[in-house]
């Protein structure tokens, strides 16, 4: 029997999967072929998701941690507690003293019942800001009014795709396959990086620059465009508000502080002002760049170049970054009405905001689908304000986060639930995802997790199945963008081409060059962050081998460092090193490269060692502009060998 599910990792492509079902076990799963932009084939980490699945490793019933020992309980006593604490926050406090983190382990879209549950208690601490896209999220909302992408296939009608700060090979697989495809039609390709990622394959154009200086990159190519006469005039007067501000700070920019800045010559800055005038041509932007204290900005002024050579709202264009298409669907899994007393942490901020909420105090957490000791920055601080705290983790396994939660309860994997998925990074295929096998242990869904809680607590909770909400969503979806869901699968908007009238969603109804909100983007370095002497730069960036935490196949703890760094701090190729700052430290292993440029060092995000350290225990928790976003990449570390 085959079964049609989704995969419920946080990634550009949401591939459509087959189940294949054998006497109620999953034997294969492989891409469905009927897709469209996935095509029936996975990446590597897809089709290892069944070792998740079946993994010895998955918890199977809850567990209860006393000092560093897990013990299992039964379902009834583990709901009997939570309700009693939760019981006992709201007499004694208020729902606010009630933390929610919701993570991005799983994609699913029933998850956010949890959300509406909190609602339902008055509100709870929620969060705001963001580890991810907030950064360039904040700055298309500036710019365009919203982030929207073209169809995956109006690229074929580019002359140039340009890949800025996206390593496409091991982040966006399907992306790249089409890229490849249209290379091979006899498109072009440019890639800008800070390192030589391994998406420089297909590069005909590589173009390799000092992390966070993008927005001087994009300003110098707009300044060759506007002192060559070469801008969009008709767009430009048009269609767009604040451009003059935009000009005078071009023109005012000489080549040689933009080319100190960014480490390029004058011609590199031609070349991708040239390459941008030979429109058609669509940009791809990754979250590389926006992880940065300048990071709105950086993106900004991406738009900006993309707005200024006349390759917005025209096929085969586009500044792609992330496609928020259901941004005005009303969310059916909140009730503001009655979550009164929410309040927000800033996500990116969350070791600081355990420790300092203060009326209430934070008495209570509930984790699901995250690993925040390991994903959000300054870890350690997390990792010791959970300790003090009453902590529900609903995950598969034990993570970073087990040995600070008070009770972990076992969640079903994607085979065991029924769900929607609404992908919203690149593509807009909504698809529903089947119940493939029955729950493996004691396993539960977050769903069947909430609806026991509710009923525990004696809330007015709207208790349902899965399938019921299936229903609702449906509905929902049917009735506010005419979206029909019927099979596995169905295109979420008709939009190929955004913003192809030139009406923009912002309130002038044009391209904000400039904004109420930002005014407008300026080139910037992430100055405010300034190392210390012989200090190193962390770049870290996402891995092939994992989605995040979340490992699917081994891999070595490196440090990719310049061999110029290497010898002037003494250190031979696999080394161990510690990397350390004011925040914390981590151990890792040198390889030495060419690939990297001189002061920073490019690690794999996601990595743990078995004393709860992780690699963001020594990133401080910096945010991009009006806390957005967590500027993971603003940070410093001293590197040195370790004795061995
Ligand atoms: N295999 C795999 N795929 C994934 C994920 C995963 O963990 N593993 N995670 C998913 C998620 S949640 C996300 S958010 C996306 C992220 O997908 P991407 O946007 O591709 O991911 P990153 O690795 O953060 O950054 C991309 C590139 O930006 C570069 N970069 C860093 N700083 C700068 C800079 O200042 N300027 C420029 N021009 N480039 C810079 C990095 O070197 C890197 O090559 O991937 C998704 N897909
Ligand atoms: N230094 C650094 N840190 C980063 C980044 C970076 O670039 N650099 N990137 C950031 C980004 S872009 C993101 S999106 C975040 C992501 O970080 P997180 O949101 O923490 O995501 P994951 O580590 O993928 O997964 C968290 C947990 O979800 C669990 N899980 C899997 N499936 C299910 C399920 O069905 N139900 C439940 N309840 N749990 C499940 C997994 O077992 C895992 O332990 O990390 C951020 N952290
Ligand atoms: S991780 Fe991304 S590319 Fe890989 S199977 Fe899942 S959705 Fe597809
Ligand atoms: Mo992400």
């Amino acid at each position: 029997m085959i079964k049609k599910v989704f995969c419920p990792l946080d990634c550009f492509d949401s591939c459509a999967i087959l189940a294949e079902v054998r006497d109620g076990k999953v034997l294969k799963l492989s891409g469905s072929r009927d897709h469209p932009v996935t095509q029936g084939f996975l990446c590597k980490k897809g089709y290892r998701l069944l070792d998740k699945v079946y993994s010895e490793n998955r918890i199977k019933k809850p567990l209860l941690r006393v000092k560093n020992h897990f013990h299992e309980i039964d379902w009834n006593t583990a709901l009997d507690l939570i309700a009693e604490k939760l019981d006992e926050v709201l007499k004694r406090y208020s729902s606010s003293a009630i933390l929610y983190y919701s993570g991005d382990g799983y994609e699913g879209y029933l998850k956010n019942i949890e959300r509406l549950f909190f609602d339902y208690l008055g509100g709870a601490t929620y969060s705001e800001g963001s580890l991810c896209w907030g950064a360039g999220l904040l700055a298309q909302k500036a710019d365009f009014g919203n982030s929207l992408c073209h169809s995956p296939f109006d690229l074929f009608n580019s002359n140039w795709i340009v890949l800025w700060g996206r390593n496409a090979l091991w982040t966006n697989l399907h992306l790249y396959y089409l890229v490849l495809k249209a290379k091979n039609k006899g498109k072009k390709v440019m890639v800008i990086d800070v390192y030589k990622s391994p998406t420089f394959r297909i590069a005909d154009a590589g173009i390799l620059i000092r992390p966070s200086s993008d927005s001087y990159l994009a300003y110098g190519a707009i300044k060759y465009i506007i002192e060559s006469g070469k801008e969009d005039r008709s767009f430009i007067d048009n269609y767009s508000v604040g451009f003059e501000e935009v000009e005078k700070i071009a023109r005012g920019l000489s080549y040689d502080e933009i080319a100190e800045n960014c480490g390029v010559s004058k011609e590199v800055i031609e070349q991708v002002a040239e390459i941008f005038l030979q429109r058609p041509v669509s940009t791809f932007i990754g979250y590389g760049p926006q992880r940065y204290t300048n990071g709105v900005n950086t993106i900004r002024a991406i738009d900006y170049l993309v707005a200024i050579s006349g390759n917005v709202g025209i096929k085969g264009g586009g500044a792609n970054f992330a496609h928020r298409f259901t941004q005005n669907l009303e969310p059916l899994f909140k009730d503001d009405s009655r979550a009164v007393n929410k309040r927000f942490y800033n996500r990116a901020k969350l070791g600081e905001h355990l420790k300092s909420l203060s009326e209430p105090p934070i008495e209570f957490v509930y984790i699901s689908a995250g690993n925040p000791v390991s994903q959000c920055p300054d870890s350690d601080l997390i990792f010791r304000e959970l300790q003090k705290r009453f902590v529900v983790n609903v995950d598969m396994f034990l993570t970073a986060i087990s040995y600070a939660s008070t009770l972990i309860l076992p969640a079903a994997s994607f085979l065991e639930k029924e769900d929607v998925f609404i992908p919203n990074m690149w593509h807009d295929y909504i698809g529903i995802s089947e119940k493939a096998i029955e729950k493996i242990g004691e396993a539960k869904s977050e769903v069947e997790i909430i609806n026991e809680l509710a009923k525990r607590l004696g809330l007015d909770f709207p208790v349902k199945s899965e399938s019921e909400w299936i229903d609702i969503v449906k509905q929902h979806l049917e009735k506010n963008l005419n979206i029909r869901l019927d099979g596995h699968f169905a295109r979420g908007c008709a939009i190929d081409v955004p913003w192809e009238d030139r009406v923009f969603s912002t309130k002038s109804r044009k391209f904000e060059f400039k904004s109420e909100e930002l005014g407008v983007a300026v080139p910037a370095l992430d100055h405010d962050q300034k190392p210390l002497k012989d200090q190193l730069r962390v770049v870290t960036i996402h891995s092939d081998k994992t989605l995040h935490s979340q490992e699917f196949f081994k891999r070595e703890k490196l440090a990719y460092i310049n061999p110029l760094d290497a010898k002037r701090l003494n250190i031979s190729n696999r080394d161990k090193i510690l990397i350390y700052n004011g925040c914390g430290g981590f151990i890792l292993e040198a390889c030495i490269s060419d690939n990297v440029g001189r002061g920073f060092i490019v690690v794999e995000e996601g990595f743990q060692n078995e004393n709860i350290e992780t690699i963001n225990s020594c990133l401080f928790a910096f945010t991009a502009e009006k806390g957005s976003q967590a500027a993971f990449n603003s940070n410093f570390v001293f590197v040195r060998k370790v004795a061995t």
